[in-house]
């Protein structure tokens, strides 16, 4: 485990290569029933690059109209598909709350495909943190401070690693400038999958 600021804890191999395959196989039951969907950005329609799909009682999701958490998957209408119990276990061991996730986003990555810096502000209960789970392709995470302006620093992101985003550091800018192609053999066509654990609403 390594504090990189205050709040953020990186664990590298944090999953094994067999805990990674076990995930990568409950990931692909899972899309079989709420398929990757491409999210567009609010007013423009302007397609991400990035593909997503989610599980557990909400997921997040983008068009014109905005961001939101919906219990629905947008283009089946289906609600999403349970968290794997793998997926709970690492919220239960990394996040240090004491509530179970409600939101479990799951992001694939084509080899080209980025995610710009942006702050996740979609939630109500900034009292937890976020956690993510990163698989395939390593990917070079940058991340900077409460203000856009703010300098960033660079990590790269390589299967089996898990980050956490909690306190000081939950509200941070942070984004995807690159994957590493062949960095992995995780995925035979290569790319990266990202889950990202969160509690969106506040606890009754
Ligand atoms: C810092 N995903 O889905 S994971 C996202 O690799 C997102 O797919 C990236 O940013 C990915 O919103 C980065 C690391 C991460 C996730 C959530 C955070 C960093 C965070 C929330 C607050 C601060
Ligand atoms: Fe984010």
């Amino acid at each position: 485990m390594l504090t990189l600021a205050p709040g953020l804890t990186y664990y590298p191999d944090y999953l094994n290569r067999p805990a990674q395959e076990r995930l990568l196989q409950a990931l692909r039951e899972i899309t079989r029933d709420a398929p990757l969907f491409t999210p567009r950005m609010p007013r423009t329609g302007k397609p991400f690059s990035v593909r997503m799909t989610n599980c557990g009682p909400l997921g997040w999701v983008s068009d014109v109209e905005g961001y939101r958490y919906q219990p629905m998957h947008p283009d089946t209408g289906r609600p999403w598909p349970a968290m794997p119990d793998q997926v709970l276990a690492a919220w239960d061991s990394l996040s240090g709350y004491s509530h179970p996730p409600d939101a479990c986003l799951i992001n694939f990555y084509e080899p080209s495909a980025r995610m710009g810096l942006h702050q996740d502000k979609d939630e109500e209960e900034f009292a937890a943190p976020v956690v993510s789970l990163s698989l395939g392709d390593t990917a070079l995470f940058r991340y900077g401070g409460l203000d856009r302006k703010d300098p960033t620093k660079s990590v790269r992101l390589r299967s089996g690693d898990a980050i956490v985003f909690g306190g000081p550091a939950r509200l941070i800018y942070h984004g995807i400038d690159r994957l590493m192609a062949a960095s992995s053999d995780l995925l035979p066509q290569g790319g990266r999958l990202n889950l990202t654990l969160r509690k969106v609403g506040k606890p009754l």
